[in-house]
């Protein structure tokens, strides 16, 4: 085995390695489609997709991610490891480091069977890498630990071997860098979904996630009953039709293919597609075969039962998919992805194989389980039912006018302008502010539509009620659009419908009514784009006479930072004088501090709180490493004017100190027990570096903080912070708004309606899947499930991507 010698001179090869960093750099969107929370979330799903093709090809069954307190992230694999021999047609590199440096690089090596998935955001590791401050990468293979490490996607060296090893496997730690980020805070709740769903689709292959920060979180994802833990997941809040959960495998030349589904008593579809383990949101050939499987399965069976009469129709494809959940997966060698978004699977040939499995498997079923053959078949009769009384319905509604254009609803407050794209439509929660947005609304262009009251829960009803409810005619009449099996994109009377609800609880509950309506009767708008949300502006302030609005609580910090933290001096305990914070410094201080918190974190969730907070206090994170006696002197000089302390080795198994405080005010005693252990941990080591970097940006504690005449003090670098920013906040007005009817019409209309200065989110379905079983624990039927999502997530309910 030799190491790489590219470094050794510099060629055409390493000339395009840097040019392709460059690109990655210079446009990162290009590559993973934003530097936004997204993007960033991307590098994670980036490189952990790596490990799950290592995964399908069937040589690994682990991964382990973990967030770091740092911001820095590690994911962990027991597959072959990437390949470190030198390539002769890469000028002598190793394997490994053409994979992290050359774009697209990732998929060549290996041959048979690796890369099932190539495609869609395999967009390679060696991306992941351009895109952070600092990644290592190391491998585990061929008798070795070889590492590399780059800054930016250039190698600090040559690939090092390291130890023996006689594992396998790959470790990827890597830092986004924050040159690139905008805000570089990965969330363990979008991870824990995305893995959670790569599990699902990936049976036996365990993926554990670690978060260090803060509290500390982990999860174990593992599915071993595969697709049918993904359908009993998504039935959650659901009530099944029918007691089990029905699957089929097959394998055709064209590829093979994984399903399982389950009706239920719902009314809405929910059926997910995949093709080599990417959701393809669009569809394509595969869920073409699969509905027409199940068209022709149930009229087969609702004919043949007698549930369907001669002279009834047949059932349409949608009856016979209400309140059906299921999950088609594919995987082939060559996929072909077209659509708006590269996610509708194109591959005609898919189409029959899928449709002849998928009949042959259902109609065995129905066979067998003639009881649960007789509940879908029954339901489907009963939604074709329902739909022909919803078109009658619907008919008599239009006869009288009160669904098309012609008869707008009453409340519409219209726009002049007739050209759908200049124009937009705000559906206003409560007439109150449905009163100011009128006031205040361009009426050439913005058109008003108050919504009283609550809006019907269209995952509770089905088609013929959520169509007699008012405020749902009003929206679709005022849309103009129709809905289902009638809808059409092109009659969409306005290009922006934008959800204008209060900033709290009620109005985010509104929100989501209308969302959940959207998203099952006019999914299109959403897919096209058309549909937003409204930002109202949290808080005002006012600092002499400017003023402004301000739309977070991390907006506030930098409008205050900004403003005021020049005049602001600090005295720390090691410093001569004071000196002023730029807001670089402070910047710095406060990701250091985070990191700082987080570490200490998890340091109380393993070792609990009181020796954690004596470490603290006393800054003793340098004692790591050292003997019981050396610990007990350590901590005995870190007596100080205000504590004095005292030390002594606790006898026993496991080596430990007591450590006592004395604090000369009080007199008042703190004791705890530190362990060696505990010392010697990692944590402690991290924990240590993070307060060296706090003690550079802003000197050790006590601090004294002043501003003019006024002043504060602080013993802890949290106290710090908080000094800081109550006196920035002296003499500032914060005005904070509850809701839209608190603003009048002009502050509104400056704030939330006018295009120029007004903050609008598009509304996007990013992760179906887990948005559909979302829709259903917050709408469905089941009380629990809700109670308990809303008790988990009770300060950040962030259901859609948005
Ligand atoms: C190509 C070939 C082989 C392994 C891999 C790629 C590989 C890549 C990654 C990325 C993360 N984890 C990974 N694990 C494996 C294997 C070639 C062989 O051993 O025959």
């Amino acid at each position: 085995m030799s190491t790489g010698t590219g470094q050794a001179h510099y060629d055409a090869a390493d000339i395009t390695v840097l040019e392709g960093l460059e690109a990655v750099r210079r446009r990162p969107g290009m590559y993973i489609g934003s530097t936004g929370p997204r993007g960033l979330h991307h590098l994670v799903y980036e490189v952990v997709d790596n490990g799950v093709d290592e995964a399908m090809a069937g040589y690994c069954d682990h991964i382990d991610v973990v967030l770091h307190p740092d911001g820095s992230c590690t994911v962990s694999d027991n597959g072959r490891g990437i390949p470190v021999s030198a390539m002769a047609d890469q000028g002598g590199k190793s394997a490994l480091e053409v994979v992290m440096t050359v774009l697209h690089a990732g998929g060549k090596f290996g041959g048979d069977g690796y890369k099932v998935s190539g495609g869609l955001h395999g967009v390679g590791v060696s991306v992941v890498n351009a895109l952070s401050e600092v990644m290592t990468a190391t491998v585990r293979r061929d008798g070795h630990e070889w590492t590399m490490t780059f800054h930016k996607g250039i190698p600090d060296g040559p690939i090092q071997q390291g130890a023996a090893s006689d594992e396998t496997g790959t470790t990827q730690h890597f830092l986004p860098d924050p040159d690139i980020f905008e805000e570089p805070d990965f969330d363990y709740e979008t991870l824990a979904k995305r893995f959670r769903e790569t599990a699902f689709l990936t049976k036996g292959l365990e993926i554990n996630l670690v978060d260090e920060r803060g509290e500390g979180r982990t999860d174990t994802f593992r599915a071993d009953g595969g697709l049918v833990d993904f359908v009993n997941h998504l039935n959650e809040g659901r009530d099944p039709a029918h007691a089990d959960v029905v699957t089929l495998q097959a394998e055709a030349p064209e590829g093979t293919l994984d399903v399982a589904l389950q009706w239920t008593t719902a009314f809405n579809e929910a059926v997910y597609t995949f093709a080599n383990n990417i959701n393809t949101h669009e569809g394509g050939s595969h869920l073409t075969g699969f509905r027409s499987a199940l068209t022709r399965t149930v009229n087969d069976y609702a004919r043949a039962k007698g549930l369907l009469k001669e002279k009834d129709e047949n059932l349409e494809g949608i009856d016979t998919r209400e309140g059906l959940t299921a999950i088609v997966s594919v995987k082939l060698s060559e996929p072909q992805f077209e659509g708006q978004t590269k996610t509708k699977l194109g591959n005609g040939e898919i189409t029959g194989f899928v449709n002849q499995a998928v009949t042959q498997a259902l109609a065995e079923y129905f066979e067998e389980n003639p009881q649960s053959a007789r509940a879908v078949a029954a339901k489907a009769v009963n939604a074709a039912q329902a739909r022909l009384a919803a078109r009658k319905a619907r008919d008599l509604a239009r006869r009288k006018g009160a669904l098309d254009a012609g008869g707008l609803p009453g409340k519409l407050a219209d726009c002049s302008d007739r050209e759908a794209e200049n124009t937009e439509l705000f559906l206003v929660e409560g007439d109150s502010a449905g009163g100011s947005a009128v006031q205040a609304r361009q009426a050439t262009f913005q058109a008003i539509l108050p919504l009283r009251g609550k809006i019907i829960n269209t995952e509770k009803a089905r088609i013929d009620k959520v169509l007699s409810n008012n405020e749902i005619q009003a929206i679709i009449t005022a849309i103009g659009t129709g809905i289902g099996e009638d809808f059409d994109v092109t009659k969409a009377r306005y290009h922006k419908v934008i959800i204008m609800t209060d900033a709290d609880v009620d109005g985010a509950h509104i929100r989501t009514l209308i969302l959940t309506f959207l998203f099952q009767h006019m999914r299109e708008l959403i897919d096209v784009g058309y549909v937003y949300i409204a930002c109202p502006p949290l808080y005002k302030v006012k600092q002499g006479s400017s003023e402004q609005y301000i739309e977070k609580e991390a907006d506030l910090e930098e409008w205050l930072l900004e403003r005021n933290l020049g005049n602001i001096q600090v005295q720390s305990a090691d410093a001569a004088k004071p000196s002023s914070v730029t807001q670089a410094r402070y910047h710095r201080f406060t990701r250091a501090l985070r990191e700082h918190e987080g570490w200490a974190g998890a340091l109380r969730g393993t070792y609990g709180t009181a020796p954690v907070e004596f470490l603290l206090a006393h800054s003793l994170a340098g004692l790591r490493g050292a003997t019981p006696d050396e610990i007990v002197a350590g901590i005995v000089a870190a007596s100080r004017d205000e504590a004095t302390l005292t030390a002594e080795v606790v006898p026993g198994e496991a080596p430990a100190v007591r450590a006592r405080a004395v604090r000369s005010s009080t007199g008042e005693a703190l004791s705890a027990v530190i362990t060696l252990e505990m010392l010697a941990s990692r944590e402690v080591n991290a924990l240590h570096q993070a307060a060296t970097k706090l003690n550079e940006q802003v000197g050790v504690p006590p601090f004294v903080v002043t501003r003019g005449s006024k002043s504060r003090e602080a013993t802890t670098y949290d106290g710090l912070r908080q000094a800081i920013l109550e006196l920035c906040r002296e003499g500032i007005t914060l005005n904070r708004f509850k809701g839209l009817g608190e603003m009048n019409y002009d502050q509104l209309w400056e704030t939330t309606m006018d295009p120029e200065r007004r903050i609008l989110q598009q509304v996007t379905l990013d992760d179906e899947a887990s948005t559909g079983a979302l829709f259903s624990t917050l709408m469905g039927d089941k009380v629990e499930p809700r109670r308990e999502f809303i008790e988990q997530n009770a300060r950040s309910v962030r259901f859609l991507d948005v």
